[in-house]
């Protein structure tokens, strides 16, 4: 084996020397800087000397892959090559160089300059790790949104637009559960009230952005009185598009036996989307057929027995009348 300091030395040389590199000196030149950092040799210095603009793209690529091993002084490197370098697949390394490192911790504000990159394998790489679920915060759809009125790219949009909208469910009722072959029968029904719910139009199909209303906390004081069990148009709001209606619904003590709790629907006008104490549970959305087809949503694991539970649904009638028409129950089932 070749000494570490002589490796050293070597590696330094070959990086000194002319620019214009041949194609086999740039091999042996990557292959003395892999082996000096699998030695635990390679420095930040010799680093800095393989990425020179002038070299090969090949060693440029494997320089900033090492640089991920160099400790807190690679940081600001990497981020400058990330939004800077001219070779995509650089740029590409350095991002995730720095996710490898960093992991979720990464920098937010940095990476939101990156969803500004001209290139789009950075843009997509950086709305992956922006946008994937357990980190959204407020701020993000917002964000989503106003890049999604330039984005050209059709993945990046398909990643904004997941961003925006990150409300996905699969509910699954008792009776349809694969595990379950027992008859499913209510045994116990409880009616929401119908009067003293929140209402608030939605055009531009944005309250859930931001300070979201889906938020158990949110404060709907402001918002209009409306009731169940009507449409919102016998309720003086001739409208068309998307609305929310927020409430809160004693639920009873925990029964004795039970396999399931639903929240059952007789009838929205046309489309629905539910959350129950802030978490999404799921929507019926059939378009403008759904109107008049009852649904029930699985909220077993979200109910808060015997105490106040927050419900918020929103809302979207694309014709004639709409709204929520009709009551709503909270049934058990056995
Ligand atoms: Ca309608």
């Amino acid at each position: 084996m070749i000494p570490k300091i002589l490796l050293n030395l070597l590696t330094t040389a070959m990086l000194l020397a002319p620019c214009a590199m041949q194609a086999e000196t740039v091999a042996e030149t990557r292959a003395a800087l892999v082996e000096a950092a699998s030695e635990g040799a390679c420095t930040m210095e010799m680093l800095q000397k393989a990425l020179s603009p002038e070299n090969d793209p090949i060693l440029r690529r494997t320089a900033v892959r090492l640089l991920a091993e160099q400790g807190e002084e690679a940081t600001a490197l990497l981020q400058e090559l990330t939004l800077q370098d001219p070779d995509s697949l650089v740029c590409q390394n350095a991002l995730l160089a720095l996710r490898q490192r960093e992991g979720s911790k990464l920098d937010a504000a940095f990476l939101a300059r990156c969803l500004n990159s001209e290139k789009t394998a950075v843009r997509l790489l950086a709305a992956d790790f922006y946008f994937s679920p357990p980190a959204l915060t407020p701020e993000r759809p917002l964000l989503a949104q106003t890049l999604l009125k330039t984005e050209k790219d059709k993945k990046m949009r398909q990643l904004l637009t997941q961003a925006i909208w990150p409300f996905h469910r699969k509910n699954v009722l008792l009776k349809d559960r694969k595990d379950w072959d027992h008859e499913v029968t209510m045994t116990a029904e409880h009616p929401l009230p119908l009067d003293g719910w929140k209402f608030q139009l939605d055009p531009a199909a944005d309250l859930h952005l931001g300070n979201g209303c889906h938020r158990k906390e949110f404060d709907d004081s402001q918002w209009m009185d409306i009731a169940i069990g009507k449409s919102w148009e016998e309720q003086g709001h001739q409208y068309d598009g998307y609305a929310w209606y927020r409430s809160t619904f004693q639920a009873p003590e925990r029964p004795e036996k039970f396999n399931a709790a639903e929240l059952h629907f007789e009838g929205v006008d046309e489309c629905a989307w539910v959350w129950l104490n802030g978490v999404f549970i799921g929507d019926h959305d059939l378009g403008a057929d759904g109107w008049n087809i009852p649904f029930s949503l699985d909220v077993t694991e979200e109910i808060r027995w015997g105490e106040p539970n927050q419900v918020t649904i929103r809302v979207r009638d694309d014709a004639f009348a709409g709204g929520i028409y009709l009551p709503i129950q909270l049934q058990i089932m056995e």
